[in-house]
């Protein structure tokens, strides 16, 4: 039997000879530490508490030092967890859209990670509108679109980006903008707009591009076709641009009005693109320039004027776009 102070010298230089190389492993290496945050993925009303797990330790088995930018300023000044909660800490932000909490680990050795992750306060995305006086033009002509309808209901627009030849990308800004073809044909065009917290909305239209060649002369002396004793004598002319389905008013007019005529006119069927509301005009002149011109219709679109008048029975001239031909004006 060994004499109790070799064993006891036995056993530390067991201990030793088993602590030792691990020691010099650990002093060789010197990792840096590890910090993971993890944002929730729903999204919070504005002010609304909410907590960010995170973790965070050093390999060799050191302290780590955590410093937070709680605030969104990009600097680690920021009160850290809760001690009586420390794998989450809280944050709140009272503006709308994307955040990004950042948490910087340090460990003795003073090496040092960074990590982060966002958060979102509740936004909704903004509608995206575009609006045309006429989805029908005419070649090397300007048509105006407008984004101002576009709308973010509980934010602002900030942007407003078009892609005016329909490839995807968006090479204009500004709410409002125009665009001309030079060849006759559809082409489409797009509308992205971005509220105040990034999000972003689209729209398309479709534009149709016609070709301004097919011009008929003045339609004179529309014949009337009802018999009355007392038949209002309004006499219709007009003249017409017809291209295939789009027949554009250059010009109307009423003659032989009687006195005091009450006149209202509107518009019937899809292609209408104005006037669809009655206008009441009230002319003593015989002669009546009609404020038609510009009025673009598709075949079968229908405008209807309705001349009344005292001691006439009340008529209605209907001037019906026909592909390809002159109007029925009757
Ligand atoms: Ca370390
Ligand atoms: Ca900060
Ligand atoms: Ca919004
Ligand atoms: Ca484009």
């Amino acid at each position: 039997m060994l004499p109790k102070t070799t064993t006891i010298l036995l056993s530390l230089l067991a201990a030793l000879s088993a602590a030792a190389p691990a020691a010099a492993e650990t002093r060789g290496v010197e990792r840096p530490p590890d910090v993971q945050l993890n944002c929730p993925t729903i999204q919070y009303e504005p002010g609304q508490r909410m907590l960010v797990d995170f973790f965070a330790m050093d390999p060799d088995g050191g302290d780590v030092a955590i410093s937070w930018d709680m605030d969104d300023d990009g600097a680690y000044d920021d009160p850290g967890p809760d001690p009586a909660w420390p794998n989450e800490n809280e944050a709140r932000f009272t503006t709308r859209g994307p955040h990004t909490i950042r948490a910087k680990a340090v460990d003795d050795e003073g090496h040092e990670v960074a990590d982060e992750c966002v958060v979102r306060i509740l936004d909704h995305a903004p509608k995206a509108v575009i609006e045309v006086r006429s989805t029908y033009g005419f070649e090397n002509t300007t048509i105006g679109l407008d984004a101002t309808g576009s709308q973010d209901r509980d934010g602002t627009i900030v942007g407003y980006e078009w892609d005016l030849d329909g490839d995807g990308s968006y090479e204009q800004s500004g709410p409002k903008t125009t665009v001309a073809f030079p060849k006759p044909g559809r082409y489409p065009v797009g509308l992205r707009v971005t509220d105040d917290a990034g999000n972003t909305a689209t729209a398309q239209q479709s534009l149709r591009v016609s070709s301004l060649v097919a011009h008929i002369g003045a339609i004179r002396g529309v014949k009337v076709t009802k018999k009355r004793t007392k038949r209002n004598p309004a006499k219709p002319h007009g003249r017409f641009s017809v291209n295939g389905d789009v027949t554009r008013i250059d010009a109307f007019t009423l003659t032989r009005l009687p006195k005091m005529a009450v006149m209202d006119y509107w518009c019937e069927g899809s292609g209408c693109f104005r006037g669809t509301n009655p206008v009441k005009q009230l002319r003593t002149r015989a002669i009546f320039d009609f404020p038609l011109i510009g009025w673009e219709m598709r075949a079968g679109d229908t405008i209807l004027i309705k001349v009344d008048c005292p001691g006439f029975k009340v008529r209605t001239i209907r001037i019906t776009a026909r592909a390809g031909q002159p109007p029925l004006v009757r």
